[in-house]
C-alpha cells in the first residue's frame, strides 16, 4: 500500500503546476513544491496525524495544511478541481519540457496552438518559435539544447560528482563503532555515466545510532526521511543518498538486491525460483523450510544459484547472467592490467600542470609508459606550433632517460570539418603516438560525419580516435554518424577508438564499446587528463571498458611497450593486413 503522503505530495505538485502556468506568483507556486517535499520526506504517516500535527510539518504552514485536510477526509480538494477545469490538458502537457517554463508554456499554446511536447518539437524543427514575441533564434537554440540534454540525462548527475560524494560519506561512517561494513551500491556501483541518487549500505546490529550519525553529516542540507533502519538525505549539490542498515548475516544478499540493477535482480530471482529458493535482500532461503542457504557474501548468493560472481559493472540484465550460465562471461579488463596512459595534456596547450609533474604522477601511478598529446596547431586558441612541439619532444626525450615510465611523445590532432588533420604526413611519422578527435562542427549532416572521421582513421599515421561521439554526459549528445562503418574501418586499418576516462566524456560508452567489439575493434581507456588529478579518472575509463565487456586483450594499454610499439606503427600493420 502507498503511503498517504505520497499521495499529498502528488496533490502538491499538481496544484504547484497548475498555478504556475495560470499565472500564480512564484512565491506561491514554490511554497507548494516545498510542502510536497516535505510531506514526501516526513516520517509519521500523514493519514495518522491530527491538523495541529500537519501545521506543525515544516514548510506546510496552516493554508496548506487545511488542503491536506481535506483531501485525507474526502479524497479531493475544491480549489485545486477549479484549477483542473480551467487549465486545458494540452497545455499542462507543456510543463513537462524543461526549459520553457510556465509563461512561455502558455504562449505557445495561445499563439501557435501548441497543445503537446510532440507539436513543441516540431516547431522547434520548422523555426516557428523564433517568430513570437519576446523570442529571437537564440532563445529557440537554447531550448532546443535544453530539451535533448533532458532527454539524455534527466535529473541525474555524473559519476564523478557522485562518486567523490560518496567517498566522502564513506570515511565518515566508516569510523562509527556500529559499523561493521559500509559500501555504496546502486548505480554508482555499477559505475553508469550519470547516477540518480546514491545508495549506501551497511552491516550492523545497531542501526539507531547510525541513523542518527547520517543525518548530521555536514554534507546533508535536508533530511527527506529518517527511520529506524533507512534514511535519506539531500546534500547541497541536490543529490539523494539512500542509506540503509541491515543485519550483518543478510550483508551479501542486500548488497547484491541493492546494487541492481532491477533487471539484473529480477533474472537472478528466476533463477532461484526455478531452484527452489527465494532471493530477497535478507538472503537466499529453500522456499519449503524458510532456512537460509546464503546471503553474508555476494560470491555465495551468486554461487549457490550456480553462477560465478559477476563484476557490478556487468549487471544491467544485458546477457550478462545467460553468460555466466553457460561459462561464456568474459574476463573483463581491470585497473591493474593497464601499463600506462595514452591520452595526456601539459600547459604546454591547455592543461595545467608543467610536463614534469604530469610525468612524475604518472610514475607514481606506477605506469610503465606515459604519452603526452599536447593540442596541435589547428586548434588555434591553444597556441601550439610546429617549434613548440618540436621542443617539447627534446623535453621529453630528456625527461625519458631518467627513471619512471618511457615517454611517447604524442599529439592530439583536430579533425578539421573535411576530415583533414594539423600538419603534413612527413611531421606527423615523427611521433611516436597520434589521436585525431572531433572539437567542433558537431552538427555536419550524418554522411559528411561518417566521412569525415573515416578520413581521420584511414589516416596512416592516426593510432588513436579520441573521445569518437564526442558526447558530453548530461549535455551535448553523441554525433551523428554511421558507426557500424567506423568500427569496421577502425578495426581494418588497426585504429583504436578510445574510451575517454572524463567523467564528462565517458566516449566511448560501455553500450558502443560492446558494439565495437564485435567488428574487432580495439579500445585505448585513456585519462585525457588535464591535471594531476585527472590522472586517476583512469578508474571511470576502466568500468566504462568494463561496462562494454572489454577484455584486456582489447585494449591497447595493457600491451607490453614492445607490443603496443607494434601497434602504432600502423602502416606495417595495414600493409601486412593487404
Ligand atoms: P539510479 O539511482 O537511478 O542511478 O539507479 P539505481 O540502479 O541506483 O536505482 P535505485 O537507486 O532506484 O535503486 C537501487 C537498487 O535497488 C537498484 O539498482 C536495484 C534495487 N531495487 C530498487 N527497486 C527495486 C525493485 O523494485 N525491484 C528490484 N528487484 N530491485 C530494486
Ligand atoms: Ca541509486
Ligand atoms: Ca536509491
Ligand atoms: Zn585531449
Amino acid at each position: 500500500m502507498a503511503r498517504s503522503n505520497d499521495a499529498v505530495a502528488a496533490m502538491l505538485l499538481e496544484f504547484a503546476e497548475l498555478l504556475a502556468i495560470s499565472g500564480g506568483p512564484p512565491y506561491k507556486v514554490r511554497a507548494y513544491e516545498k510542502a510536497a517535499q516535505a510531506v514526501e520526506g516526513h516520517p509519521a504517516e500523514l493519514a495518522t496525524l491530527r491538523s495541529a500535527e500537519l501545521d506543525e510539518i515544516p514548510n506546510v504552514g496552516s493554508q496548506l495544511a487545511r488542503k491536506i485536510r481535506e483531501f485525507l477526509d474526502t479524497g479531493s480538494v475544491g480549489e485545486l478541481d477549479e484549477l483542473r477545469a480551467r487549465v486545458p490538458t494540452g497545455l499542462r502537457s507543456l510543463l513537462t519540457i524543461p526549459g520553457l517554463g510556465p509563461r512561455r508554456a502558455r504562449q505557445v499554446y495561445e499563439e501557435l496552438g501548441i497543445t503537446s511536447p510532440d507539436d513543441l518539437l516540431a516547431a522547434l524543427h520548422e523555426h516557428r518559435l523564433r517568430e513570437l514575441r519576446g523570442w529571437g533564434a537564440r532563445s529557440e537554440d537554447n531550448l532546443a539544447a535544453a530539451v535533448r540534454e533532458a532527454q539524455s540525462a534527466g535529473e541525474r548527475v555524473r559519476l564523478g560528482l557522485a562518486l567523490g560524494v560518496a567517498e566522502r560519506l564513506l570515511q565518515r561512517l566508516r569510523p562509527l563503532p556500529q559499523v561493521q561494513r559500509v559500501e555504496y551500491a546502486g548505480s554508482l556501483r555499477r559505475m553508469r555515466d550519470s547516477i540518480g541518487d546514491i545508495d549506501i549500505l551497511v552491516a550492523s546490529d545497531d542501526p539507531e545510532p547510525i541513523m542518527r550519525a547520517v543525518t548530521e553529516l555536514p554534507v546533508v542540507e535536508r533530511v527527506i526521511s529518517h527511520g529506524s533502519t533507512r534514511t535519506s538525505v539531500l546534500t547541497a549539490t541536490g543529490l539523494q543518498v539512500d542509506v540503509r542498515v541491515v543485519a550483518p548475516p543478510s550483508w551479501g544478499a542486500a548488497l547484491l538486491y541493492f546494487t541492481g540493477s532491477k533487471a539484473h535482480n529480477i533474472q537472478l530471482r528466476e533463477l532461484a525460483l526455478r531452484a527452489g529458493l527465494k532471493l530477497s535482500e535478507y538472503g537466499l532461503f529453500e522456499v519449503e523450510t524458510d532456512r537460509r542457504v546464503a546471503g553474508e557474501r555476494e560470491e555465495e548468493v551468486y554461487a549457490r544459484l550456480g553462477l560465478p560472481w559477476i563484476e557490478p559493472t556487468l549487471r544491467e540484465g544485458a546477457g550478462e547472467v545467460e553468460a555466466a550460465l553457460h561459462g561464456t562471461l568474459p574476463e573483463v579488463v581491470t585497473r591493474a592490467d593497464l601499463r600506462g596512459d595514452l591520452h595526456t595534456h601539459t600547459d604546454l596547450t591547455d592543461g595545467v600542470a608543467p610536463l614534469r609533474d604530469m610525468v612524475a604522477a604518472a610514475a607514481a601511478a606506477g605506469h610503465e609508459y606515459f604519452a603526452i598529446t599536447d593540442h596541435a596547431p589547428l586548434l588555434h586558441m591553444q597556441r601550439m606550433t610546429t617549434e613548440k612541439a618540436l621542443a617539447q619532444r627534446r623535453r621529453i626525450r630528456e625527461l625519458d632517460r631518467e627513471a619512471g615510465p618511457a615517454l611517447l611523445h604524442g599529439t592530439e590532432l583536430n579533425i578539421q570539418p573535411d576530415g583533414s588533420l594539423d600538419w603534413d604526413t612527413e611531421f606527423l611519422s615523427g611521433f611516436d603516438i597520434v589521436v585525431a578527435s572531433v572539437h567542433s562542427h558537431f552538427d555536419q549532416p550524418r554522411d559528411v560525419l561518417t566521412a569525415r572521421l573515416l578520413r581521420a582513421i584511414e589516416h596512416p599515421h592516426v593510432n588513436v580516435i579520441g573521445h569518437p561521439t564526442t558526447r558530453i554526459v548530461g549535455g551535448r549528445s553523441a554525433i551523428d554518424v554511421d558507426l557500424d562503418e567506423v568500427f569496421r574501418a577502425a578495426a581494418r586499418t588497426g585504429t583504436a577508438l578510445e574510451v575517454n576516462s572524463l567523467p564528462e566524456r565517458l566516449d566511448l560508452n560501455g553500450e558502443l564499446v560492446r558494439r565495437a567489439r564485435h567488428f574487432g575493434v580495439r579500445f585505448a581507456v585513456s585519462s585525457d587528463a588535464h591535471s594531476v588529478a585527472q590522472l586517476g579518472n583512469l578508474s571511470f575509463g576502466v568500468a566504462t571498458a568494463q561496462r562494454g565487456w572489454a577484455t584486456r586483450d582489447d585494449v591497447i594499454n595493457t600491451y607490453p611497450l614492445d607490443e603496443l610499439r607494434r601497434f602504432l606503427a600502423k602502416h606495417d600493420h595495414a600493409a601486412a593486413v593487404r
